[in-house]
């Protein structure tokens, strides 16, 4: 008995010194300047990638906390690496510490009965969605909003496959639990997840190296500092909720910091972060814009000068018009990223003794946006001896069969609604009141998103395709996304657009507060896919104005339903 209670006391001491190891400091991050690292990867083996992510968070200062996800070996956010048909098994176990403080919104307290049907909400539930994903909207699988996480839950399970024509290219996991998106992504919970095969779409990208970059936002390292040019800079002002308002100039205070990969290149002195390549190498390189509030428009400058980006894949979806026009790319001189958009392109590469940088040009959100400056993001720094990247795509791709689907873009939809963004002050007599953040189908009542509502805002069946006009009646750009489906953007602000690829989320131009019209996008949705049949939500992707309301629900219901409202 004696040995048997030694024997528990010393595994005890062992998992608990296990315990702390992992657990102090869990979410430690690089320091600005530092190289900047893949994430590391988790691969399907045999056509499985089963893992486990640890969810944490670690407080940093007194209302603000880090939050990440680490795999079994310690590593932060790892990349999940899939192929089209493979199964996807994860245990998410959610350890997020109660001694954190809550978030101050808060919302009703419910009964826990299961991870799957209507658990508390609060600062320390999580749940995973699969950004851009067409996997179906059901526990287990794609569902938000149902599925909460505690942290006195074992390991919840995400078991899906993933679609057999799911197209290849960049997605992304994050939580999303309404209320507290925001504080967990601007966190830092995120991370990439590649469908494989890129390289079957277009032949220019066989056996290049490829390079993953996630671009986070976070709270103001130096919030207090004044920019060098400070003579110059307008007067900082901030919104309701905090941040620094869009000063118009393109410079400034940043309402936040971003972070590549996570090496944060903070405020005022935006001191680069490294990215090592081999002199003039040719990559794919995948850009996310993993940020929670933050537009960024991408641009890699070489001795000043523009490099032309060739783009071969936005939100995951190739420029191919669903392959009708294989291996194209665009050459463009930036990529404009609203927060949750992806892009992959070829990078040229660049000779050594180059001045070469990736930074984000400037982006007018609006007077009621935040400010989002021009600033640097990475000096690339060509060496001979630079380590050979992590991953390379396959030299001798089999070229994809030719796709079954018509081209979104040859069908004509059959219904049209209109959606709109709309604020108001939650005091309108009090500049300094909260917002209040609306998505609303035109004819309903504006009201910001409520999770207890059981009925949809919008009912659809699966087999249809129909066209949204989405208006912005706000002084600040918006960004609407759709889970489950993808679509195409036909018109910008009633001018018609042929854009050869889909998206998963577009950006809404604020209203100037005078035309008699408001800016507006009109997109077509894809309801084709079996996989959309459920209900699922739709929000604007800057995730305060999500937490604030700017989400509704769509129920897609299966063809043979006669329904429709
Ligand atoms: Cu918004």
């Amino acid at each position: 008995m004696i040995i048997w209670r030694l024997a528990v006391a010393v595994l005890f001491s062992i998992i608990s010194s296990y315990a702390f190891s992992i657990t102090d400091q869990p979410c430690t991050r690089p320091a600005s300047g530092s190289i900047v690292e893949e994430p590391a990867t988790l691969r399907s083996r045999n056509g499985v990638l089963e893992a486990e992510l640890t969810y944490r968070n670690q407080k940093i200062a007194s209302d603000e906390e880090q939050y990440c996800y680490q795999s079994q070996s310690g590593d932060q956010s790892p990349t999940l690496r899939v192929k089209p048909g493979d199964l996807l098994i994860l245990h998410l176990r959610n350890r997020l510490s109660p001694e954190q403080k809550q978030a101050n919104r808060s919302m009703p307290k419910m009964t826990i009965s299961s991870p799957c049907a209507d658990a508390s909400m609060t600062a320390l539930s999580t749940n995973l969605h699969f950004h851009g994903m067409t996997v179906t909207p059901e526990c287990h699988k794609d569902d938000v909003l149902h599925t909460f996480v505690q942290p006195i839950d074992k390991p919840y399970e995400y078991r899906f496959r993933v679609p057999s024509d799911e197209s290849a290219g960049l997605y992304w996991y994050h939580p999303h639990v309404h209320g507290f998106t925001n504080r967990q992504v601007l966190g830092g919970a995120s991370g990439a997840l590649i469908v494989e095969g890129i390289e079957r779409a277009n032949k220019q990208l066989a056996g290049l190296p490829e390079r993953t970059l996630v671009i986070r936002d976070q709270e103001l390292l130096n919030p207090d500092a004044t920019a060098a040019s400070a003579a110059f800079a307008p007067p900082v002002l901030r919104d309701s909720e905090g941040d620094v308002l869009n000063t118009g100039t393109g410079g400034g205070k940043p309402a936040k910091d971003l972070s590549i990969n996570f090496v944060p290149v903070p405020y005022p002195d935006y001191t680069p972060a490294k990215i090592q390549v081999r002199p003039s190498e040719r990559a794919l390189w995948r850009v996310l814009n993993a940020s929670a509030i933050t537009y960024i428009d991408i641009q890699i400058l070489v001795d000043n000068q523009p490099l032309p980006l060739g783009v071969v894949s936005l939100d995951s979806s190739p420029i191919n018009e669903n392959g009708l026009t294989p291996n194209r790319v665009l050459w463009v001189n930036h990529v404009f990223l609203p927060p949750s958009s992806r892009v992959e392109f070829i990078f040229k590469g660049v000779s050594e003794n180059t001045n070469a940088r990736l930074i984000t040009r400037s982006v007018d959100t609006g007077p009621a946006g935040e400010n989002d400056p021009a600033r640097p993001l990475a000096a690339i720094v060509p060496a001979a001896g630079a380590p050979v990247t992590a991953s390379h795509l396959v030299k001798s791709p089999e070229p994809l069969p030719p796709s079954r689907e018509v081209w979104l873009g040859n069908i004509q939809p059959s219904k049209t609604r209109k959606l709109y963004f709309s604020e108001k002050l939650e005091s309108p007599s009090r500049a300094d009141s909260p917002t209040i953040f609306m998505i609303t189908v035109d004819g309903q009542t504006p009201a910001p998103f409520d999770p207890h509502e059981t009925s949809p805002s919008i009912t659809a069946r699966q087999g249809d395709v129909e066209d949204w006009v989405i208006e912005n009646r706000s002084r600040e750009m918006h960004a609407f996304h759709i889970h489950q489906i993808r679509f195409m953007l036909t018109q910008w602000n009633g001018a018609p657009v042929d854009e050869p690829f889909l998206r998963d989320t577009i950006n809404v131009p604020y209203w100037d507060g005078k035309s008699p019209n408001y800016p507006s996008v009109t997109i077509r949705l894809d309801f084709r896919n079996p996989n959309a049949v459920g209900t699922f939500v739709y929000h604007c992707h800057l995730l305060e104005h999500e937490d604030g309301g700017m989400m509704g629900t769509i129920q897609v219901l299966p063809q043979s339903s006669n329904a429709t409202k």
